[in-house]
C-alpha cells in the first residue's frame, strides 16, 4: 500500500514542478534578491495561488530581505514560505467536533467533481474505523445517480436510501436521517446532485434539504467539492454555495491529475473555509484528511 504522504506527493506533483524550479534555480545563485522575488511571484501565479496571494507572499520576502539588508538565502525562504503558507491554508477555522448523534453529512458541488466517490470514500473511512453508516441518495436526477451510490453501497455493505428518480431530494435526506436514527447509525452521508451555481432555483433546493435535515438533527456538516483540476474557474463557480450554504469545509479532488495544488491555498484564502479532506485518486482508499503543515512543505519542496 502506498503511503499516504507518497500519495500526497504525487498528487502535488505539477504544482510542486512550477515552485520547485524556482527553488532549484534560486539555490544555485545562494542570494535572492529583488529579481527573484519578481520569479518567485510568476512561480506562485502559475501554480495557481491566484495573484493575490502571490503578492502578499511576495511582499513578505521583500521584507524578509529588506531586515536582511538585502538577500536572503533560498533555503530560508522556502522555509519562511511554508509557514506563511500553512498558516493561510490554517486561518480558516476548522468545525468544532459534534456530540450529536447520528453526525450529518451533506456533499455539495458544481457537476462532476467528485461528490458521489466523496461520499463513499468518506463512508468506507469511518465504516472502517467502526462506524454505523447510512448513505443518502439525494441526487435524484438521473436514475444512474442513484444506481453509483448503490454499487458503492453494495461493495462496502452500507445501506444506501434512495426514492425514485425525480423525488424530492429534501425527501430523500429526511428519510436518510430518519433511518440513521431509527438503525442507531454513527453517521449518515448524503449525496446530491451537481448544480450549477447560477441557477437560483438549484441552489433553493439545497438550501431546502438542509432545513428539512433541521427538523431532525440540529447540526449538519456541508461538504463542498471542488474540482482542483478545474482551477480558477472552479472557484469562480463555488462562490455562490458558499454565500447560500452555511459550508463546514471543502474537499479538494483530483489532486492525482494535472491539476495545480496551489489552488488549495487560493481556495482557503478566498471562501475562508478549511480544507478537511483532498483526493487524490479514483480508488476507495484515495481520500486523505488535509494536513496543512504536511501541504505546506510538499507545495514547495
Ligand atoms: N483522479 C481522480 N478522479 C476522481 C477523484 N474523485 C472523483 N474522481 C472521478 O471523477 C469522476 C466523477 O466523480 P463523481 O463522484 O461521479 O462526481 P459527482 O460530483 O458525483 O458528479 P455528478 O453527480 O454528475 O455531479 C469519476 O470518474 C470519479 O472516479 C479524485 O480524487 N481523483
Ligand atoms: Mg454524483
Amino acid at each position: 500500500m502506498i503511503r499516504i504522504v507518497d500519495k500526497l506527493k504525487k498528487g502535488l506533483e505539477r504544482s510542486r514542478r512550477e515552485l520547485g524550479e524556482f527553488f532549484d534555480a534560486a539555490l544555485g545563485r545562494g542570494i535572492l534578491d529583488e529579481n527573484a522575488a519578481t520569479e518567485l511571484e510568476e512561480a506562485l501565479i502559475q501554480a495557481d495561488t491566484g495573484p493575490q496571494t502571490a503578492e502578499e507572499l511576495v511582499e513578505d520576502m521583500r521584507v524578509w530581505m529588506k531586515n536582511a539588508g538585502g538577500g536572503v538565502i533560498a533555503e530560508t525562504l522556502r522555509e519562511a514560505l511554508g509557514l506563511r503558507i500553512s498558516r493561510i491554508l490554517r486561518s480558516a477555522e476548522v468545525p468544532a467536533n459534534s456530540n450529536q448523534i447520528p453526525k450529518i453529512t451533506l456533499i455539495v458541488g458544481v457537476n462532476g467533481t467528485g461528490k458521489t466517490t466523496t461520499a463513499a470514500k468518506l463512508a468506507a473511512r469511518f465504516s472502517a474505523d467502526g462506524e454505523k453508516i447510512i448513505l443518502g441518495a439525494a441526487d435524484t436526477f438521473r436514475a444512474a445517480a442513484v444506481e453509483q451510490l448503490k454499487i458503492w453501497g453494495e461493495r462496502l455493505n452500507i445501506p444506501v436510501i434512495a426514492q425514485a428518480e425525480g423525488a424530492d431530494p429534501a425527501a430523500v435526506a429526511f428519510d436518510t436521517v430518519q433511518a440513521a436514527i431509527n438503525r442507531d447509525c454513527d453517521r449518515a452521508i448524503i449525496d446530491t446532485a451537481g448544480r450549477l451555481h447560477n441557477k437560483t432555483n438549484l441552489m433553493a433546493e439545497l438550501e431546502k434539504v438542509v432545513r428539512v435535515i433541521k427538523k431532525l438533527r440540529e447540526e449538519v456538516e456541508i461538504l463542498l467539492v471542488l474540482d482542483a483540476a478545474v482551477g480558477q474557474n472552479g472557484l469562480v463557480q463555488v462562490k455562490c454555495f458558499a454565500e447560500s450554504l452555511p459550508l463546514s469545509g471543502l474537499v479538494v479532488t483530483k489532486l492525482d491529475g494535472t491539476a495545480k495544488a496551489g489552488i488549495i491555498v487560493r481556495a482557503v484564502a478566498e471562501l475562508k473555509k478549511p480544507v478537511l479532506y483532498v483526493g487524490v485518486g479514483e480508488g476507495i482508499d484515495d481520500l486523505i484528511p488535509f494536513d496543512a503543515e504536511a501541504f505546506a512543505k510538499n507545495l514547495i519542496s
